[in-house]
């Protein structure tokens, strides 16, 4: 229940907002879906959401409709932007609020745009990476083009890599409706042709969990260190394993990000919000302080880290954050 009165437009008949999903598979998508829903629910608005399997033509035929449907307002979570903009710029033309999560746009007029820290959550984790197996080291690179959040770590990967003289000994990857599972095959061939590597950076958890399980396969776990991004409870059971190659991560809570990205369309629909960027900061785990914490679980990680919860970004009296 709200602690304080919903204020105009969320004080009448719910608030149709369409929410437009290049993909919710995976535990990150799943997690930031169930979070943007309940913070939703809090708010009186009725979530529509669409899931386009990451098939970019869907994802651009659900934007199509959700804009002919004219909701109150649109949430646009990733996408590619040659077919998504267009559609945005429709939309905003139309006069419907646009917010997107994890987009690369090249007009961002009308726009409110959220991503995580995407910057600072690669250079956590790759500070990490270079500490522990120093400059010049052999280490593989596991991501995909053409993601916002993997760009954007891309960048610090090519500036770390340049700093630090380190030797990229293979680059690989996808994202897929299966990326665990279809990154195994390929980091398992890499690390055939490679196996002297030192540390491998795979910045998007369904990605490290695939690289992870072609290190264990390989049996080069005790040379081989993996450093990812994001967090879930699979990923907190991968990282916890015994001799787990899975060293550190850098993450969010992704419900609580869904949830967030709720709360700044919210707030800008109640005139309320005074940015058009939103960014949600981001921690950098390790398995030492994992062990330390005795932190198995997300609901442990919570306790351990209270500023996962997000609760003094984009929050009000009438809009706490409301994740669960
Ligand atoms: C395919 S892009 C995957 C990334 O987007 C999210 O924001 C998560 O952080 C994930 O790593």
């Amino acid at each position: 229940t709200a602690s304080a009165a919903l204020p105009s437009p969320f004080d009448g008949d719910p608030v149709t907002v369409a929410l437009v999903r290049q993909s919710g598979a995976g535990d990150f998508f799943e997690a930031w879906g169930a979070g943007a829903a309940a913070q939703a629910e809090f708010a009186n608005i009725d979530l529509q959401v669409t899931d386009a399997r990451n098939d970019n033509a869907k994802q651009a035929s659900d934007l199509e409709q959700a804009i002919a449907a004219k909701p109150d307002a649109i949430i646009v979570d990733h996408g590619q932007t040659d077919t998504i903009q267009p559609l945005i710029t429709k939309a905003v033309d139309a006069g419907i609020p646009v917010i997107v999560y994890d987009l690369a746009l090249t007009d961002t007029d009308g726009v409110i745009t959220t991503s995580q820290s995407d910057a600072s959550m690669a250079e956590g984790v790759l500070k990490q990476l270079v500490a522990d197996v120093g400059q010049g080291a052999k280490v593989g690179y596991v991501s995909a083009t053409g993601f916002a959040p993997l760009d954007r770590r891309a960048e610090v990967w090519n500036k770390v890599v340049a700093d630090n003289d380190l030797d990229v000994v293979f680059s690989t990857g996808k994202v897929s409706e299966s990326t665990a599972t279809d990154n195994i095959p390929l980091v398992d061939a890499a690390l055939k042709q490679n196996p002297d590597v030192k540390a491998i950076f795979a910045p998007y958890d369904e990605i490290t969990k695939g690289a992870v399980q072609a290190v264990i396969q390989n049996n080069l776990q005790s040379s081989v260190k993996v450093y990812g991004i994001d967090i879930s409870n699979a990923d907190l059971e991968v990282i916890t394993a015994e001799g787990s190659p899975w060293v550190a991560t850098s993450a969010t809570d992704p419900a609580a990000v869904g949830a967030g990205v709720v709360r700044a369309l919210a707030l800008s629909l109640a005139g309320q919000l005074d940015e058009t960027d939103v960014q949600f900061p981001a921690i950098t785990i390790t398995q030492d302080f994992l062990a330390e914490n005795k932190v198995t679980n997300v609901k442990e990680l919570r306790a351990a880290e209270p500023s996962l919860a997000l609760d003094d970004v984009v929050v009000a009296d009438w809009l706490p954050a409301v994740s669960e």
